[in-house]
This record gives structure tokens, C-alpha cells and sequence, in this order.
């Protein structure tokens, strides 16, 4: 009987479902792994990284903008442990993120060996599945269950342990078989029941004002068309929370932008307040989005469409709840309602222009100030001005995610816009731009960062440096944790405590690394500096001296989400 090594079944089944780029970085658990990945012929590239957090993030950042599974992958002990926040992030996020981990040999567990620690424990409650591998024989099925569980249902993170003894077992050839389809997501939809269809789409027809708010699922299930159409027959306004951003093209008459405590504004809240229907779409309608659970107000008819169960009427009294893929319940609430042959008159233009023109009058008198320190507002315009329609934005916490959430206005529907949303962490713009540039080349990737997101993350310069990957790199610098500090002025009676740093030349720490840089005081030189950087064939990096968070008109209603 023909076989091969578990390695080698690893990077076979990563073949058959349709890899193409691995994030990772190497240990001595992981050297059959990796000699396997040098002997075989694959096609696929591996991206050796300086941090396994940064290798998970750009599994993710990867597969948001592809709709494909992102891959990563890190050594026993500190590797499994560094490579978590990326996979807990990319399961809460919905994004499905393979997180290999390569681990001690199952011969010597139990014997205080170095790295030894109960991965598929450390990983169970953070991913769709958690599995190590303990006999080679059995490796290729853990890897279907493992593409399987991240692409069907409520799409999420897996994670494989690959003990060193069964990377150096062997597999029957006839074990290695693979589905590609299950390499991109959703691989499967559910359809929704037609009873809740035809209640939904009648609660619709009497509503006066309906308006839909749609989470990070709508982008996920690629329902963009049928939302677009679904919003345009009923006249209703399409809200989106950050990560809902790309639901709608957001200069789209009926898109009216981002609601919630990070990057809603009064104006948008305004709207919400009117409506007398919120139908949520893929959207868990949590603290951030509705202001902690005030807007839309609780008693309010809702609709709640969502792939998982667990979802719809978990916070807001449902109506009807959707237990369906986003894309075929509107898809069936649209013939359902054109079945009905009711004409719609829903004013929801008029409400969008009218909070438009009151959000972004403020925004603009703002952008055009030649203050120093420059303000948030000067960078999110000009940044508007010269990036291409199609470029992908990622934000990272801190003044970046509200300021581009409520300003930026993405002019393509689909994934252009991401930020870490889920636990928020500090650091992950930088390295998930690079995953998002893989993922889709053709297009401008740019990530925006706080100073204190760039320290966590600078390290990875070098492996954008030595890749050349051509992402553009904004660091919004403030020397201080600046949302930190605007909580402790806002509720703690400006008792500032332990939230400022000292400046760091962030262009020198780039221009040490190799990449082009600049250093921007003066707004009258921000636009130059930012052109040349997009324009510069390779990666780019403007340290922008920037007006602090606290200081700043920020678009946040809530500093304690
Ligand atoms: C890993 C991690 N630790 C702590 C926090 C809490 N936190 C949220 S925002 C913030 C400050 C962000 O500072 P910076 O990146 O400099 O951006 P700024 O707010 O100054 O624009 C901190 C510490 C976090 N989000 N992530």
C-alpha cells in the first residue's frame, strides 16, 4: 500500500482545499512540516512571518477580503500560545481561519517536555473545532472536519495540533481526498423556513418605516446585490455596523453609514430612533451598535435574520427570527414581497440625505482646519481624496476605527473596510493588511494605526520590508493610549493616569527596516506626503503628529463599550 507521511498528508490536504498562501512561522516541532512544505510540489507560497499573532491576523485579514479559508500556522508552546489571538479574533469575527499548530510528539506527553501543553483544551472554547491529531492515519478526515466546521453554519476558526510522531507517520495514499469547495465560504447555505419568510416580508409591507441594520454577515454570505435590491424596493434606510461596512456601497442614496457607539453620530442615531421596524441582518446586535442596547430601543419590532440560531432574540424581542444564510433570505423576502405586488413608498432617501448633509457638514469644517497637531478629521479626508474607490482600509482600534467608520465613505460595496471588532485588540492592522494585500492583490491595501497599535506590531516591518508588500502605513501618532486617556477625561475627571508614552520617530523606526517613510507635522504637506507614499511602488509608511483622542471631536459616544 502506497503512503505518504503525515507532513506530507498535511500539505496535500492544504492543496485539495484549494490553499494557496500560508502565514507562519517555524519551531523545531514543526521541521517535518516544514521539510515537507520544501520536497513537495504544491503551488502554494508560505509567508514566513516575525510573530505568530501577526500570522494568524493576516490569515484573517486574508480570507475577509477573499472569501477564502486563511491558513496559519506555529510551533508547540509559546507558537500555539502567540497564535491565539489571531484564531479567537477571526471565530468571534465569523472568519474562517485554520490555525496549525505543530505540537510535542504524543510519545512524550506527560514527561514535563519543553512546550508540552494541552492544545486542543487551550483552543476548544475559541474555535468551531479544536482537534490534535494524535494518529497519522486519521489526519486527512481531521482536516475536512476541520475545513468543514469553518465554512458551514456561522463560518469560524478551527484549529489542528500535528503532534511531531504523527508528522512522521505514515497515511494511506487512499486517506488523502478533498473537497475544494470547502476552502472558500460560505461552502454551504442553509435556506430559510418559508413560514418566517412570509411573516417577515408581511411585517415589512405594514411598517412605515423600516430599516435595516446590518452586521459583518451581509459582506460574509456576499448578499450585497440583494440587499441593495431588497433596500431600493422598500425605500428603507441600510445602517451597517463597523463591521457591516461594504453591506451597501455607502455613497448609495438608502446607506446611511455606521450607527453605534464607535463611528455613529447623533444625526445617524436620529434616524434609527424613527424607524418603527429593525430588521438586524447578520448582525448580533451587541453593545457596540446600539449603544448599549438603547438604540433602537428595546420594544421595538425587530426581524432578525442570522446563520446562527443563537442569535435572533438573544437581546431584542424578535418579531420573526431568520435562521438563514443572509444571501437566500433576502433573496426570498424579495420575491416574497414583489409576489405581493404593493408598491413601497418609504422616504428612507430623504432621511439618509438629510443626516448626511448634518454629519458630514461638521466632518468637513473640521477636515479643512490647518491646526497642529493635525486633526483625525484632516487625515480621513485627504486619505478619501487620493486613495482609489476600491481601496481596502484596515483600522485598528484607537482613533483610526471611529474616525474611517463614520467618515470614510466606502464607495464599493464588499469587504473594503476591516477592523478587529470582535475583542479589538491592539496591533492588528498592520499585519492583516498584508494578509488582506495576498488575498487581493489588484487592489490598494492601507493600514491605519495608532502609535500605541504600532509598537505592539512594528517587528513586522521586516516581513513587509523583505516581501516588498506594497500595503500603505498611517500611524496616528499621539504618544499617549489615546482612548484610554479620553475615557479617563471623560469619567474619571481628567485624572490622566498611566496612558502616556514618549514620541517614537516611527518614519526612522521604518526607514530602519527598509521601508520608504515620511514624517508629517504640517497639514499643508499631509496630502503630498500620503500621494507619494500610495504612489511608492513598494511599502510606505507616514507618521502623521496627530491631534490626541481626547483632545479630538471624536465620533464615539461611549468610551466603555
Ligand atoms: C491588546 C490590547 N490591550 C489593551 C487594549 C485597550 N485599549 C483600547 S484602545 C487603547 C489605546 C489605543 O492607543 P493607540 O493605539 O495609541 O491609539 P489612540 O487611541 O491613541 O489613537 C487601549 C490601550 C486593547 N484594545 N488591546
Amino acid at each position: 500500500m502506497s503512503g505518504m507521511t503525515g507532513a506530507e498528508a498535511m500539505v496535500r490536504m492544504l492543496q485539495l482545499h484549494g490553499v494557496k498562501h500560508i502565514f507562519g512561522l517555524c519551531g523545531d516541532t514543526s521541521l517535518p512540516f516544514y521539510d515537507a512544505l520544501y520536497r513537495l510540489d504544491h503551488g502554494m507560497q508560505h509567508i514566513l512571518t516575525r510573530d505568530e499573532r501577526s500570522a494568524a491576523y493576516m490569515a484573517d485579514g486574508y480570507a475577509r477580503v477573499s472569501g477564502r479559508v486563511g491558513v496559519c500556522e506555529g510551533p508547540s508552546g509559546g507558537g500555539a500560545t502567540y497564535l491565539l489571538p489571531g484564531i479567537v479574533e477571526a471565530n468571534e469575527s465569523s472568519i474562517p481561519v485554520l490555525g496549525i499548530t505543530t505540537d510535542i510528539a504524543t510519545t512524550s506527553r506527560g514527561r514535563y517536555t519543553l512546550t508540552e501543553l494541552d492544545q486542543e483544551a487551550l483552543y476548544r472554547p475559541l474555535t468551531k473545532r479544536s482537534e490534535v491529531i494524535d494518529r497519522a492515519d486519521r489526519l486527512p478526515e481531521a482536516v475536512r472536519r476541520a475545513f468543514r466546521a469553518m465554512t458551514t453554519g456561522r463560518p469560524g476558526a478551527a484549529h489542528l495540533g500535528l503532534p511531531f510522531d504523527v508528522q512522521n507517520g505514515s497515511v494511506p495514499q487512499e486517506a488523502v481526498w478533498g473537497n475544494s469547495e470547502l476552502g472558500s465560504f460560505p461552502s454551504s447555505r442553509a435556506a430559510p423556513e418559508e413560514g418566517a419568510i412570509k411573516r417577515a416580508a408581511a411585517a415589512l409591507a405594514a411598517a412605515s418605516m423600516p430599516i435595516f441594520v446590518c452586521g459583518g454577515g451581509v459582506v460574509i454570505a456576499r448578499a450585497e446585490e440583494e440587499l441593495a435590491a431588497l433596500a431600493t424596493l422598500l425605500g428603507a434606510p441600510v445602517a451597517t455596523t463597523v463591521s457591516g461596512q461594504g453591506s451597501l456601497a455607502e455613497d448609495h442614496p438608502l446607506c446611511l453609514g455606521v450607527v453605534g457607539s464607535n463611528g455613529g453620530t447623533l444625526p445617524t442615531r436620529e434616524v434609527l430612533s424613527r424607524a418603527d421596524l429593525v430588521v438586524f441582518i447578520g448582525c448580533r446586535a451587541g453593545s457596540v451598535t446600539t449603544e448599549r442596547w438603547r438604540y433602537p430601543a428595546p420594544g421595538i419590532a425587530v426581524i432578525h435574520i442570522d446563520a446562527d440560531p443563537m442569535v435572533p432574540g438573544a437581546i431584542y424581542k424578535t418579531e420573526v427570527s431568520i435562521i438563514a444564510d443572509a444571501k437566500l433570505a433576502l433573496q426570498q423576502l424579495l420575491a416574497e414581497l414583489n409576489s405581493l405586488k404593493k408598491s413601497f413608498h418609504g422616504n428612507g432617501k430623504e432621511a439618509v440625505k438629510a443626516t448626511k448633509e448634518k454629519k458630514f457638514s461638521a466632518f468637513r469644517a473640521l477636515a479643512i482646519s490647518n491646526d497642529m497637531p493635525i486633526l483625525p478629521e484632516r487625515i480621513v479626508a485627504t486619505l478619501q481624496e487620493i486613495l482609489p474607490r476600491d481601496a481596502t482600509v484596515v483600522c485598528d482600534p484607537g482613533t483610526p476605527c471611529p474616525y474611517f467608520s463614520a467618515y470614510y465613505e466606502f464607495r464599493e460595496s464588499g469587504r473594503h473596510f476591516i477592523s478587529n471588532r470582535a475583542h479589538g485588540a491592539l496591533g492588528y492592522a498592520m499585519a492583516a493588511a498584508v494578509g488582506a494585500h495576498f488575498g487581493r492583490p489588484q487592489t490598494k491595501t492601507v493600514a491605519v494605526m495608532g502609535d500605541g497599535s504600532f509598537g505592539f506590531t512594528a517587528g513586522e516591518l521586516e516581513t513587509i520590508a523583505r516581501l516588498r508588500v506594497p500595503v500603505l502605513m498611517v500611524v496616528i501618532s499621539n504618544s499617549a493610549y489615546g482612548w484610554i486617556k479620553a475615557g479617563q477625561k471623560t469619567g474619571f475627571d481628567e485624572r490622566y493616569f498611566s496612558v502616556d508614552f514618549s514620541r517614537t520617530d516611527h518614519a526612522r523606526v521604518a526607514e530602519a527596516f527598509g521601508v520608504k517613510a515620511f514624517r508629517v507635522e504640517k497639514p499643508e504637506t499631509l496630502k503630498a506626503a500620503l500621494i507619494a507614499a500610495a504612489e511608492h511602488g513598494g511599502p510606505a509608511l507616514v507618521d502623521i503628529i496627530t491631534q490626541p483622542l481626547h483632545e479630538a471631536r471624536a465620533p464615539v459616544s461611549e468610551w466603555v463599550a
